[in-house]
């Protein structure tokens, strides 16, 4: 099983490189609200040892990435511990080391999720020294575990099926949801903008970041890449970004001033729980 620790585990003897393929994937497998609360899902892995803050391992084998999860988030305590619930067991499952780092603006109130991605980045980098990094919307689930969280040298969009558009993309150039990038690829695109205050726009600002360093990203098959979608309503501080098509007209002009290297923020608190790590932020909204 996977949650029994291997005599050279507890030997401390090296062990060997994680295989290409996992052999525990399954495949499809469902969706399921969690029902209890943030405490009883912190103690839910306790057989897997995750240092404090979260950071998971296989304990089979020496996994080949260290993968961050940074989720930009505000309000959706519910969809967090579905989150928190729906994960692990699907990463544990593809032998990969992860954390998952929570994002959350505490103000202002307008919501900026592409600047909390830069966030982040930056903060999870000086937890430890991260090489793969997806970026995840809190209401998205994947439901293929094919669909592995790992690094290509590629930028790679995760959410191709997506249950809100019966399985599909609203449109062929959508970049939302999910991203993977290899912490090399951030590094050339200086990171994405920190400009989208609101609803909309952001992610296709990081797509035309990538057309400026000359790199396509790439997706998974739709039978792997798919995702559950539950429905919610609307957020508060989350209007459309009124400015967004004037902010994508010039996107590429933009990249070598605004992204990580212009990024402002205070970290008002890190929490470190027992499986994930929850980082409070303040942006001062810059006129
Ligand atoms: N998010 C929060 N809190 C918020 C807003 C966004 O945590 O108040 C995060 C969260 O991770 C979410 C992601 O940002 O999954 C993307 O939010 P979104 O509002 O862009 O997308 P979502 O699919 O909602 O969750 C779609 C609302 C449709 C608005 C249509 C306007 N025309
Ligand atoms: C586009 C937005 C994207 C957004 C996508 C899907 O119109 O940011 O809709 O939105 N682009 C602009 O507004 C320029 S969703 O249905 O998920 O709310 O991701």
């Amino acid at each position: 099983s996977i949650a029994n620790p291997t005599r050279q585990q507890k030997t401390g003897i090296p062990i060997k490189a994680c295989p290409k393929k996992s052999p525990y994937l399954v495949g499809p497998f469902v969706f399921h609200h969690f029902i209890g609360t943030l405490e009883d899902l912190n103690n839910k892995y306790e057989k897997y040892r995750p240092e404090l803050g979260g950071k998971f391992k296989p304990l089979e084998c020496q996994p080949r990435q260290k993968l961050a999860i940074i989720i930009p988030y505000r309000d959706r305590r519910r969809h967090l511990i579905d989150f928190l619930s729906h994960m692990p067991p699907m990463l544990l499952r593809q032998q990969v080391e992860f954390t998952i780092f929570v994002i959350e603006q505490d103000s202002p109130e307008i919501f900026n999720r592409a600047l909390m991605m830069n966030v982040g980045y930056l903060e999870a980098l000086k937890q430890d020294d991260y090489s793969c990094f997806i970026f995840h919307d809190v209401d998205m689930y994947p439901i293929n575990d094919y669909n592995i969280y790992q690094c290509s040298t590629s930028p790679t969009h995760m959410a191709v099926a997506v249950e809100k558009w019966k399985f599909g993309i609203p449109y062929r150039a959508y970049y939302g949801g999910v991203v993977a990038y290899p912490k090399t690829v951030i590094e050339k695109t200086n990171g994405f903008s920190n400009l989208y205050f609101g609803w909309g726009g952001e992610d296709d600002d990081l797509g035309s970041r990538l057309a400026v360093v000359g790199l396509k990203f790439v997706r998974p098959p739709a039978v792997y890449g798919r995702y559950a979608t539950p429905v919610h309503s609307k957020d508060k501080g989350n209007p459309e970004a009124p400015n967004r098509f004037r902010l994508l007209n010039d996107a590429k002009r933009r990249i070598w001033y605004d992204g990580l290297n212009s990024v402002v923020y205070n970290v008002s608190k890190i929490e470190k729980k027992k499986i994930y790590t929850h980082i409070h932020i303040a942006v001062d909204r810059q006129k």
